[in-house]
């Protein structure tokens, strides 16, 4: 039997990226969707996201850093004196505000790492690592003992994504690797490159034989009313979510930056007394 599989990753909260993305495959007559992690923050989407997945009927959904990220929060797991942990806490307190229930318990029971025997094939699905969902192990130009991580157990293929960058490499015993790039994020270090920052994904197309077709592929998609979303959204941190969508630069770990915002917006305060107040009603 044939399988269109797409592979979908890091939205990072980009509802109009993961639509565009969700109608190119459904004229590609994909039949499955995996997706690898990171689907919310710093992006304004929160139930839209997950009811996408849902209308497509998501078929395997692992846990990306951020995930992990909102779910230190509801743990409390929180720096308060560090701008980058106000920073995430805010994005997550947007969150809390927004989504539903059931999707806050499907983010706290997400695996870490999935396998698929699709015919004949085994196929390793995490985020980055298998057991490591975060770091720059895997970044495009790392050594190859670093990709042989991938294949402690025999599959044949890993696919993996955080990096935002599309990949086809090979392990050492010549078992194959694919990461389709980043829906909501994409960005270059290589600056030329970064005048293209469509929403990436990638389609697996498995037969009889094997491995029949990887696409990785690029779709336009609606920038303007990203930010228009974000907007009436109220999203926090606006002014940098408008810049990484533009440029692809991020500020996460900008601590003087961040701090300036956190001060000028009372971030701060918002967010202790935000998660002291529903701690103490046990509404998270
Ligand atoms: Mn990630």
């Amino acid at each position: 039997m044939k399988h269109r599989i797409a592979l979908l990753a890091d939205v990072h909260g980009n509802v109009s990226a993961l639509k565009a993305v969700v109608e190119d495959s459904l004229k590609e007559g994909v039949t499955d969707y995996w997706f690898l992690g990171d689907l919310i923050m710093p992006g304004p989407g929160a139930n839209d996201l997950f009811e996408i997945l849902e209308t497509i009927k998501v078929g395997m959904y692992v846990k990306g850093n951020w995930e992990d990220c909102f779910l230190d929060v509801l743990n409390k797991r929180v720096d308060f004196d560090n701008a980058t942990d106000i920073y995430v806490s805010r994005l997550v307190q947007y969150q809390c505000e927004n989504l539903n229930e059931i999707y806050i318990n499907l983010i706290k029971n997400l695996p870490l790492h999935a396998t698929k025997q699709v015919n004949d094939l085994s196929i390793s699905i995490s985020h980055n690592l298998q057991n490591k969902n975060y770091g720059g192990d895997l970044w495009p130009t790392n050594n190859q003992e670093n990709f042989d991580q991938l294949f402690e157990h025999d599959y044949d293929i890993a696919i993996y994504a955080h990096t935002h960058h599309q990949l086809l490499r090979y392990s050492s015993n010549d078992q194959l690797i694919i990461n389709p790039g980043t829906i909501g994020q994409p960005f270059y270090k290589w600056d030329k490159l970064c005048s293209d920052l469509r929403a990436q994904y990638a389609i697996l197309e498995i037969d009889e034989r094997g491995i029949a077709e990887v696409r990785f592929k690029k779709i336009s998609y609606d920038v303007e009313n990203e930010i228009k979303n974000a907007i009436s959204n109220k999203l926090p941190y606006f002014e940098l979510y408008r810049e990484v969508l533009d440029t692809g630069k991020t500020h996460t770990h900008d601590l003087d930056l961040l701090q300036k915002l956190n001060d000028r917006y009372n971030y701060k305060e918002e967010i202790i007394n935000f998660f002291e107040k529903n701690f103490w009603e046990n509404k998270l």
